[in-house]
């Protein structure tokens, strides 16, 4: 279950191994493909990627871990996909509709979708038996989706002895998620995937799709990630709405791209917004400077800083761009809460919203200590068990030995 996922120390060895084992047993013989693909975390800035904004995320030690073999009848046209702990299976193929089949778990509009933009494209996949299982706790906000698109779209080139450019890998997946699965996403899930770099931040400037490494391997500091357990559904219509009060605000402010929008663009075009476009505007000029101001931070080691600029995305996030939900902010109270006795760094939720995770960043010394004191807190507030573990930046999608 998701909640057996988020406190496992599996490592992708482990996975990858179980994944092998399983697959061989479910189609009779071992996988000719494996290849993993990580969830991320952002550190900041939030909703701004679908913004031409700046974005600060890394990829996760937690993998979608996808085994793949061609099935023994030459003619077979359908490839098979089986998720492992969800014990669900399904039989895909390119030319399928979107959304075609209500029966279908709903894992597989993710794949299929990946599937189908594929092979319009790149080429033509052979049919596949596919078998796979993950870390990546579900929706909790760290891109369980774009993992298993960017793991999908690894199998698939692996499977054609295709290298995708990696740029176009990651699009190819965005696309997918936008087609299949209705979710009118940014960049930043699908980038993190693919581009993941161990002991790198990624300042991904969402515009120009460039990529500025920011190196975050310090011993000192740790990366906490709060799972709330409040789930995270993205495809419930907030989002696109979200999207499109964005889109309303710019053509109001009379810009063609939040980059050329300052805080004094907002407050002149105030009476033209209505009040939830005027608060959109406000977070999204905000949270693209905080930023790129973070990322400087963090490379000259300004810890309070990057801090207080967290705090103050979270804020943001909660009060104007209204995605938080009561339990984020909880989580978020208690770090400030415990701040004061030392430690804690920076707090604010991660991701799309409503519900899922946090992101705190604390001193090493006082990492365990700050995971107790949240999650009985956190537990005696609300009675839902929360999770909590820590990653350092891990390396993006790859091809792993197939025994
Ligand atoms: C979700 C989306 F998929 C991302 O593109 C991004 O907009 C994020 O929400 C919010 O920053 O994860």
């Amino acid at each position: 279950t998701a909640a057996q996922n988020e406190i496992t120390t599996e490592t992708l060895a482990e996975l990858a191994d179980r994944v092998r084992e399983t697959h061989k047993t479910l189609y009779g013989k071992p996988p000719e493909f494996v290849v993993a693909a990580p969830g991320r975390v952002n550190l900041i800035g939030e909703h701004v990627d679908y913004n031409d904004g700046f974005v600060l995320p890394m990829a996760i030690e937690r993998y979608i871990v996808m085994a793949g073999s061609r099935p023994d009848d030459d003619n077979e046209a359908q490839s098979q996909f089986h998720s492992i702990s969800m014990d669900s299976s399904c039989r895909l193929s390119s030319k399928d509709s979107p959304g075609n089949d209500p029966t279908a778990p709903g894992w597989a509009c993710y794949v299929q979708g990946v599937l189908a933009v594929f092979e319009q494209s790149v080429r033509q996949a052979p049919a596949l038996n596919v078998s796979f299982d993950s870390t990546v706790p579900l929706g909790g906000g760290l891109s369980s989706s774009a993992a298993l698109e960017v793991a999908t779209a690894t199998l698939l080139e692996a499977a054609t002895a295709t290298t995708l450019d990696m740029r176009e890998k990651a699009l190819i997946c965005q696309k997918a998620e936008h087609v299949y699965a209705g979710v009118p996403c940014g960049i930043m899930d699908q980038f993190s995937s693919v581009f993941g770099k161990a002991g790198e931040l990624m300042l991904l400037d969402c515009r120009s799709q460039e990529i500025t490494a920011v190196p975050f391997g310090s011993d000192d500091v740790v990366l906490l990630i709060t799972n709330s357990n409040v789930k995270h559904e993205l495809n419930g219509g907030e989002y696109a709405e979200r999207r499109s009060q964005c889109d309303a605000a710019l053509k109001k402010i009379g810009k063609s791209t939040w980059r050329d929008v300052c805080m004094d663009d907002v407050k002149a075009a105030r009476d033209q917004l209505s009040e939830p476009e005027y608060k959109r505007a406000r977070h999204v000029v905000g949270e693209i400077q905080r930023t790129t101001q973070a990322a400087d931070a963090i490379s000259a080691g300004r810890w309070d800083e990057v801090g207080e600029l967290m705090y103050a995305s979270h804020d943001s996030l909660s009060g104007d761009f209204e995605v938080s939900c009561p339990e984020l902010d909880l989580l978020v109270d208690l770090a400030r809460d415990i701040d004061s006795e030392g430690g804690v760094i920076g707090s604010r939720m991660t991701g799309g919203g409503f519900g899922g995770c946090t992101v705190t960043l604390v001193k090493k010394d006082s990492a365990q200590s700050l995971m107790d004191a949240l999650m009985s807190r956190y537990k005696a507030e609300t009675s839902i068990e929360p999770s909590c573990f820590t990653s350092r930046p891990a390396l993006g999608a790859h091809i792993l030995s197939a025994s």
